[in-house]
């Protein structure tokens, strides 16, 4: 069944070289036109409903199925989310489930090496070893790190097992690398988690906003329906804020390109200039929220050239982008990582919700503020608890919510591990580095990729005395550290469900087996519970669920009543149909497309999932408080003043450092780099550099290039152009994981730093140099040895010979290269 030599494939439009395919333009909620996107490796003989996995946009798609293989995948014409389109990951990414080198048995540590063990060997020990951290030391001890691409059921069983079957509050998820600073704000504002508004919204919306957020190449089906609204009737006006011309700011009518970091100074100016021209709708600020008076006084003092100096955005651009949302009566916003992983990051989120309430662009078709998830599932980790909160948008502080909790699952108040707010993952590493977390369980996430400041990060997961569990489906660089590896089941070999950025849920069912013994990720949580004997009160089992659709049912009574009540959907519902969004009750059998209709948000001190904090301080606001000024259903304006990040580009280090993504990659790229077509559209990292410092430094298009920051380095060539001077921008997917290639991760370099509020690390800027470098040492050798051995021993020599030369004479080896087949750097990982 695999290492399956796939010669050809039929694809309906190649979307390595046209992401986005054709234009289909149109205008009107319900009027997207479908088209359908296929890939096919081989006829399927049936197909099963899914959807992708590969961002938070949560395209619907079947699985083709042929003699027990995954062979295809198809769009779905009925879902609303992408009207059949797939992107390309959506069409590539799932040739990784069948890649030849899937971990299909448990393994664990033998002195220096990993060694294969039965399933029955590593449970009992992964077993024997939680009861004696917990009986020597403390539940304390133990950490669980969940990435964001499992399932709704797998996400709510290990709550429950963290928070009280084992009673510890470190559970966390990568979520908090990602959309935790947007989580926050949303708390911040409305009291608590819950997209506004929907992708409908766009079908009819006047003008849309993007802050830090490349929706071109990291949400493509919806920058699809974005584009054929831009060439349909009455296109809406498009304003992007990011320091890189990316295709979307490429695409705007208004482009600001700040400097990292001054997010607020940007959006406090964009404030002003709105509150200045007296486009505000003073009926709902005063019907429905509260603290405008503040906000306008801290706006105040942000006029357009005290914002140029700052952000370096031209008062002009600022006076165009005011315009623009001033006028518009309708508007979506998308914020996203350019934000949320910058300096101030719940700070200025909040001002993209405050441009909302004080024009009161809310509640109503083409008005919505997505505080945007990326991961599939991202949306699933928070809701459940995972991820910061109590499940069902909890707030530990309130006894009465956690006492709800402990009715449900029928134990004490006081076995709730909720007398602290969920312990985030930047807090679990000091907690290992002091020796007081001896266990760490780490389930789909890679973080010696992923977390900033790698040479910190190794050392931890390195550390003496820890235990160290990861459940993946690969090797991957985190799992090489671990004590026991639990071989997991992929998307298409396990059912459950997962919620897109705008709270519709979709049914992913088993197409394939997984391959040798792995197993999905519930059966291994359910099997954990059952061997530690967790009970209720009443002596019966904690977690009483078997399968799927038994946790899916448990966590509808768990949601209910709670903003994301999931109470009205079932399996049988979401079969067959598009996916519904949440919530899904009696008042809303079909699912609600907007929150806020009646300009009721839920910040009842009885109702909020926090009472929030300071946004500059990050003090949080007591329970007494927030009672004692309970908003009672208004919307919080709340206003914070431009702080300077405290690493900034000084005369050793003297460029600013932001990273992020491609579009064929997908995160630490453990399953892209395992499609041929997309590794090779995206072999290698890259450098990108403005014209000017590429004629300061003297740089040309291709050329290695070393970046040094306090922490560390990385080299990779450079691609010049497209970006503000001054700024460099690294993708972070290619880890250090591969002796063939030098160092080129960019988490080698940042800071070890975060949002107070969010504890949302800032990945998108640190202080760094850089400088011309060689090839790193040994790369041509190993490529050429590497293309001889496959040579000889498979028979493709010209092939391989072609290949070979290209590799050499490629300039810019981190470019895209659609055309050249096979140019992937990983040609290993790349083989089927
Ligand atoms: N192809 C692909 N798609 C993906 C993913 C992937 O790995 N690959 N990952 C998914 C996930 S998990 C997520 S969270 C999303 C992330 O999606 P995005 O947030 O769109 O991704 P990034 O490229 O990390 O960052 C977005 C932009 O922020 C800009 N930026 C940097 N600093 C600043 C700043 O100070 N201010 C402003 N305004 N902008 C700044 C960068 O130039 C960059 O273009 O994508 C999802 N989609
Ligand atoms: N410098 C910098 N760093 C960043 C970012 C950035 O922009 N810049 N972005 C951050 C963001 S937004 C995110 S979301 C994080 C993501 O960081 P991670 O959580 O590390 O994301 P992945 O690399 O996708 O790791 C997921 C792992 O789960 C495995 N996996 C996939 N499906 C399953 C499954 O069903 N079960 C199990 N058990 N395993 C599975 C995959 O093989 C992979 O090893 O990275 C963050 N890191
Ligand atoms: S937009 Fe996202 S969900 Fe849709 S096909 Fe692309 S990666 Fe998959
Ligand atoms: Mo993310």
């Amino acid at each position: 069944m695999f290492g399956t030599q796939i010669t050809e494939s039929y694809e309906s439009r190649d979307s390595i070289a046209h992401i986005w395919g054709y234009r289909t333009p149109y205008a009107g909620q319900g009027q997207w036109p479908v088209r359908v996107d296929e890939r096919a490796l081989a006829d399927a003989d049936h197909w099963v409903q899914s959807a992708c996995v590969f961002c938070s946009n949560g395209c619907g798609l079947d699985i083709g199925v042929r003699d027990g293989r995954m062979v295809a995948v198809r769009g779905r014409a009925r879902d609303w989310g992408n009207r059949g389109r797939l992107g390309p990951k959506g069409l590539h990414g799932w040739e990784a489930n069948m890649s030849p080198d899937r971990l299909t048995r448990p393994l664990v540590r033998r002195g220096a090496s990993l060694r294969e063990a039965t399933w029955e060997e590593a449970m009992s020990l992964l077993v024997g070893r939680m009861q004696e951290v917990c009986s020597t030391a403390s539940s304390l001890a133990v950490a669980f790190y969940v990435g964001g691409q499992l399932f709704l059921e797998d996400y709510y069983t290990l709550a429950v097992i963290a928070l009280a079957g084992v009673g510890t509050p470190h559970l966390d998820a990568s979520v908090r690398l990602s959309t935790a600073a947007g989580a926050a704000a949303l708390m911040e504002s409305f009291g608590s988690e819950g997209q506004p508004g929907c992708y409908d919204d766009i079908d009819v919306t006047d003008a849309l906003l993007h802050v830090g957020h490349n929706v071109a190449e990291q949400h493509t089906v919806l920058w699809a329906r974005i584009l054929d609204r831009r060439h349909g009737p009455k296109p809406p006006r498009l304003v992007v804020i990011d320091p890189r011309t990316t295709p979307a700011a490429r695409e705007a009518d208004v482009h600001l390109a700040p400097r990292p970091g001054t997010n607020v100074a940007v959006l406090n100016g964009l404030l002003h200039l709105v509150i200045r021209a007296g486009r505000v709708d003073h009926a709902f600020i005063d019907a429905h929220t509260v603290g405008f008076a503040r906000l306008k006084g801290v706006v105040e003092g942000w006029p357009p050239e005290r914002v140029e100096a700052v952000s370096g955005v031209p008062v002009g651009a600022l006076r165009a982008a005011a315009e623009v949302l001033g006028a518009t009566p309708s508007l979506v916003s998308t914020v996203l990582l350019g934000v949320y992983q910058s300096p101030q990051a719940t700070a200025a989120a909040v001002q993209v919700n405050n441009l909302h309430l004080i024009r009161g662009l809310i509640g109503r078709p083409g008005c919505g503020v997505l505080q945007m998830s990326g991961q599939p599932a991202g949306a699933n980790a928070h809701e459940t608890g995972c991820a910061g909160a109590l499940p069902g948008f909890r707030n530990w502080a309130n006894p009465v919510h956690v006492n709800q909790l402990a009715q449900l699952w029928k134990v004490d108040p006081l076995r709730i591990a909720a007398w602290g707010p969920p312990t985030p993952v930047v807090d679990m590493l000091r907690y290992i580095e002091e020796g007081s977390l001896r266990m760490l369980w780490v389930i789909g996430s890679n973080p010696a990729v992923s977390l900033p400041d790698l040479t910190r990060v190794r050392a931890v997961l390195d550390q003496p005395g820890l235990l160290l569990v990861v459940q993946d489906a690969f090797m991957t660089e985190t799992a090489r550290y671990a004590d026991i590896v639990l071989p997991a089941a992929l998307w298409g070999e396990k059912t459950g469900t997962f919620t897109s950025a705008d709270r519709t849920v979709h049914i992913s069912y088993t197409a394939v087996s997984p391959p040798g013994e792995a197993r999905p990720d519930l059966d291994i949580l359910l099997e954990f519970a059952q061997r530690m004997n967790f009970r209720n009160r009443d002596g019966e089992p904690l977690i009483g669920w078997r399968d799927p659709e038994g946790a899916f049912e448990a966590w509808k009574a768990c949601s209910a009543g709670r903003p994301c009540d999931y109470s009205g959907l079932s399996y049988a519902r979401l079969s067959g149909g598009p996916g519904i969004r949440w919530p899904c009750n009696e008042q809303f059998p079909d699912g609600r497309p907007r929150l806020y209709t009646d300009g009721v948000f839920y910040t009842a001190a009885s109702d909020c999932e926090s009472y929030g904090h300071d946004l500059l301080t990050a003090a949080p606001v007591t329970a007494a408080e927030y009672c004692l000024a309970d908003p009672r259903g208004r919307a919080l304006l709340k206003a914070a003043d431009y702080t300077p990040p405290p690493e900034q580009p000084d005369s050793e280090y003297p460029l600013w450092l932001t990273t992020g993504r491609v579009v064929y990659h997908w995160l630490t790229r453990t399953k892209t780099a395992r499609s041929r077509e997309l590794s090779a559209a995206a072999p290698d990292a890259f450098v990108q550099v403005s014209d000017e410092d590429a004629a300061r430094y003297r740089i040309a298009d291709g050329q290695w290039l070393e970046v040094r920051s306090r922490r560390g380095r990385a080299v990779a060539r450079a691609r010049v152009g497209q970006i503000e001077p001054g700024l460099v921008f690294m993708p972070f997917h290619y880890g250090n994981g591969d002796p063939k290639h030098g160092p080129r991760a960019a988490n080698e370099l940042t800071l070890n730093d975060w949002d107070p509020v969010s504890k949302e690390p800032w990945l998108k800027c640190a202080a760094v140099r850089i400088r011309r470098a060689q090839e790193p040492a040994g790369i041509r050798r190993l490529l050429w040895l590497a293309g001889l051995r496959r040579a000889l021993g498979g028979g493709h020599i010209l092939h391989s010979l072609a290949l070979q030369i290209a590799r050499l004479f490629a300039k810019g080896g981190g470019r895209a290269h659609p055309g050249v087949p096979g140019a992937a750097a990983d040609a290993g990982a790349a083989a089927r």
